[in-house]
């Protein structure tokens, strides 16, 4: 049995859901409230001692972090595989995914407290604030979400997450020369993995990235979209409270992308 521990916009949850869809498993699980700081009863950080989203329980066994989860449900559940068998263009899977978790994830997660999460966040007393904060065990995690909340987009470090976002996307549209998905002819853990950061920066504003500037990553995502996979794990489950985090000022982002980047 598979129950999967999990965000309902979190990226890296829909990174899960999407490997799952993709692989027709069914699954099992429980939704959690990121900003009521459910990540943090002490139930969950048994099972996840970083205190984040997503966890898969198989059979009763803990896998964390979501990279590692999908590469264990591509072995564990063989068929139909999200791996390319070339050794060469399995590299360049691992290589997109590696990009994810070492730049773009925190770039991602940066740029979401500036905009939607603070919208949400901002409404606290600074007592309630703080003790949200307090309870994060990565101290870099909880300095980057202090800065974004209190200052939005003119946090320090949101220019440089902008400029990895785009880097990303440069190296996206690369890729898609040559070939119709990120890692080869078909679709893999990689168009997975990437899925959730496209569709963040286009739902807070930053879809300009790529559109009219980055034909294979607007062509690649239209494909994307259409796939049962995105339905299922990416718009179905976001509620109306996330609508309305989501509901953010798009041209203030764009007006920063384009400032950071001198567009
Ligand atoms: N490297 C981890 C990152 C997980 C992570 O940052 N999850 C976010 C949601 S995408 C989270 O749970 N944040 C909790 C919080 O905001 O306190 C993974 O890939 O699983």
């Amino acid at each position: 049995m598979l129950y999967l521990y999990q965000g309902s916009t979190s990226v890296c949850s829909v990174k899960v859901r999407l490997a799952l869809a993709e692989k027709g498993l069914a699954f099992d699980g429980e939704i959690l409230d990121l900003q009521r700081g459910d990540q943090h009863r002490p139930d969950y950080a048994k099972l996840n001692p970083n205190e984040v989203v997503p966890t898969l329980i198989h059979d009763g066994k803990v896998v964390i972090e979501s990279t590692l989860i999908i590469e264990y449900l591509d072995e564990a559940f063989p068929k139909p595989s999200l791996m390319p068998a070339d050794p060469y263009a399995r590299a360049g899977a691992r290589l997109f995914m590696k990009k994810i978790d070492d730049t773009l994830h925190s770039a991602c997660s940066t740029i979401t407290f500036a905009t939607a999460n603070r919208r949400v966040l901002i409404k606290r007393s600074p007592e309630e604030l703080a003790a949200h904060l307090a309870k994060i065990p990565n101290v870099d995690y909880r300095e980057r979400q202090r800065l974004s909340i209190e200052q939005g987009l003119a946090a320090p470090h949101v220019a440089n997450a902008v400029r990895q976002y785009d880097n990303y996307v440069v190296d996206m549209e690369a890729a898609l020369a040559d070939k119709p998905w990120l890692a080869g002819d078909a679709y893999s853990l990689a168009d997975a993995a990437a899925t959730p950061y496209i569709f963040r920066a286009e739902a807070i504003g930053m879809d300009g990235l790529w559109i009219g500037r980055r034909p294979k990553v607007a062509d690649w995502y239209a494909r994307i979209r259409a796939r049962p996979s995105f339905a299922a794990a990416v718009t179905d489950p976001i509620s109306a409270a996330d609508r309305d985090r989501f509901n953010v000022p798009r041209d203030e982002t764009w007006a920063k992308v384009k400032e950071v980047l001198g567009l």
